[in-house]
């Protein structure tokens, strides 16, 4: 029986669920190049070269290995741009008896899969994508019947499940939280460790070529190209993070700096989505850096509640939730996004820095795409979709099982507190504590309404004035609310005015 094992582009990894047990000898592998997904939205032209690349470069160690893989290129004349239409080709190209593909990460393709069994006379066997720590069927037996779904319950579900950081039953060092510890502003640090960069070989410079080509007109610049595309190269940059950088990771985890784009993060988002590194084996070897005197438990404890608490938790958000959850707009947020995310030029020295460094890496880490993109477009009410999409194109990890839930529940409220308590919503102040960004910024942060004032300033109370009615019954704002009820009337006026002139120069 001759089988073909159709691999998406984000499950690039050896011991795929559909894979395993399949002869080499009597299976097909399917790897498909399509214009349906490097255009569904205009990817940043790193990401497109980061995943085609690593696509190209997976199917030739697969190859190697010994599979006979059937690997359809962009542009390739006869490519009819879609996974069924590639499927379909397929079939007329090999004698096929069975399909066999791990179900996709997005809601969008999984319905096109779901309808193969229809289309095509070929038995499709779908497998559960056992890549992640948490089954979908997991996820929902603990979500059913909570009356609120909170990450934070979900995670010690999932240490208790996994045993990480727990010692008897309790978890390590008394607490499951060590967030306090985790909120320092960084300086800068001549020995801050480098980003490991690779040089692209021909595979990648191929694709470069076929992205400049393709992709003129896309965002993000392609210069100093430096993702690892192979499982290798992307071993070497945990390592590089396990010996270097995990160790001041967790105190300061929300820090942000003027040219640093990377301080003390991992940046192996884009590894594991796309299937290189292992969660869960990420997560033991932190776990034993920890239990060997190599990293403080803050450290360790706040990466590995990124990845088994957050990360698992927002996919199981998003499969409850789709399709509905991407037109979510709790707050009826409906101005365009500004023409400066698309080009970095704007005079808020934080938003120049990190869509600067986003448009020149496809990454900023999380509290720059929370507290400092995020919020501005949460203050100045940005359409939630349109913010959704906008993170979708310029991040290499992004794929919308993660993106979404991050950007419109998280950072936009757009589910109205599905995911977060409250809005992620706050003035000039927090960002001069976590960064440096304030101090070479036209505007000052001190002032707090009118001419020179930061931006953020006037719009928070902005945001809370004009959202008053959807917002004051969260116990999280009381205080907020109550300031500003404090102030007296011709104070407010001076921040709703000093905000409303912002918002009507904003292009
Ligand atoms: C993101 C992406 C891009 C840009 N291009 C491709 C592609 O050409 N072929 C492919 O198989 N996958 C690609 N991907 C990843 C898919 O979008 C991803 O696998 C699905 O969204 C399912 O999660």
């Amino acid at each position: 029986m001759t089988a073909l094992v159709y691999i998406l582009g984000d499950q690039l990894t050896r011991d795929l669920a559909s894979l395993r047990g399949c002869a080499k000898d009597d299976t097909v592998v399917l790897m498909t190049e399509l214009d349906e997904e490097t255009r569904y939205v205009g990817h940043h032209k790193q990401k497109l070269v980061f995943i085609l690349s690593a696509m190209r470069h997976f199917a030739q160690e697969l190859s190697a290995a010994g599979w006979r893989v059937d690997y359809v290129k962009l542009d390739d004349p006869n490519n009819s741009g879609a996974f069924t239409g590639e499927l379909a080709r397929a079939l007329e190209r090999h004698a096929i008896d069975q399909i066999r593909i791990v179900k996709a990460g997005e809601w969008r393709v999984q319905a096109m899969i779901d309808e193969w069994p229809d289309r095509f006379d070929v038995t499709v066997r779908q497998f559960d994508d056992d890549r992640f720590i948490c089954s979908l069927d997991a996820f929902d037996a603990w979500a059913e019947d909570r009356s609120s779904l909170t990450m934070e319950f979900f995670y010690r579900e999932m240490r208790r499940k996994t045993g990480l950081l727990m010692s008897d039953g309790e978890p390590e060092g008394g607490r499951w939280n060590f967030d306090k510890e985790n909120r320092k502003p960084a300086k800068s640090d001549l020995f801050m460790p480098d980003r490991l960069a690779f040089e692209p070989d021909e595979i990648t410079l191929a694709v470069i070529h076929l992205v400049e080509m393709r992709f003129a007109d896309n965002v993000g610049r392609l210069a100093g190209f430096g993702f690892a595309v192979t499982r290798d190269d992307a071993e070497s940059v945990l390592e590089r993070f396990l010996d270097c950088a995990l160790q001041s990771f967790g105190t300061y985890q929300d820090a942000m700096l003027t040219g640093e784009a990377f301080l003390y993060h991992a940046v192996i988002s884009p590894y594991i989505n796309i299937g290189f590194l292992d969660p869960l084996a990420i997560c033991r070897r932190v776990e034993a850096a920890y239990r060997a005197g190599r990293v403080p438990l803050n450290a360790a404890e706040g990466f590995i509640r990124q990845i088994i608490g957050w990360r698992e938790f927002v996919r199981g958000i998003y499969w409850r939730e789709m399709p509905g959850y991407v037109e979510r707009n709790f707050l009826e947020a409906d101005r365009n996004l500004p023409a400066f995310y698309w080009s970095g030029e704007t005079d808020m020295h934080c938003l120049a820095e990190a869509i600067g460094q986003t448009l020149d890496h496809a990454y900023a880490h999380h509290i720059q795409r929370l507290m400092i993109t995020g919020n501005f477009a949460l203050l100045i009410g940005a359409d939630p979709k349109q913010v959704h999409e906008w993170y979708l194109e310029v991040y290499a990890d992004a794929y919308e099982w993660v993106e979404l839930p991050n950007t419109l529940g998280m950072s936009q409220f757009g589910d109205g507190g599905l995911l977060g308590t409250k809005p992620y919503a706050s003035s000039g102040n927090y960002i001069d504590k976590m960064s440096d960004y304030c101090g070479s910024c036209r505007y000052d942060v001190k002032v707090k309404a009118g001419e020179g004032a930061c931006p953020f300033n006037p719009l928070y109370w902005h945001f809370l004035d004009r959202n008053r009615d959807k917002l004051q019954g969260s116990r999280r704002l009381a205080m907020p609310y109550r300031t500003w009820d404090g102030m007296d009337a011709a104070r407010r006026e001076e921040y709703l005015e000093s905000a409303r002139s912002f918002l009507r120069g904003l292009r």
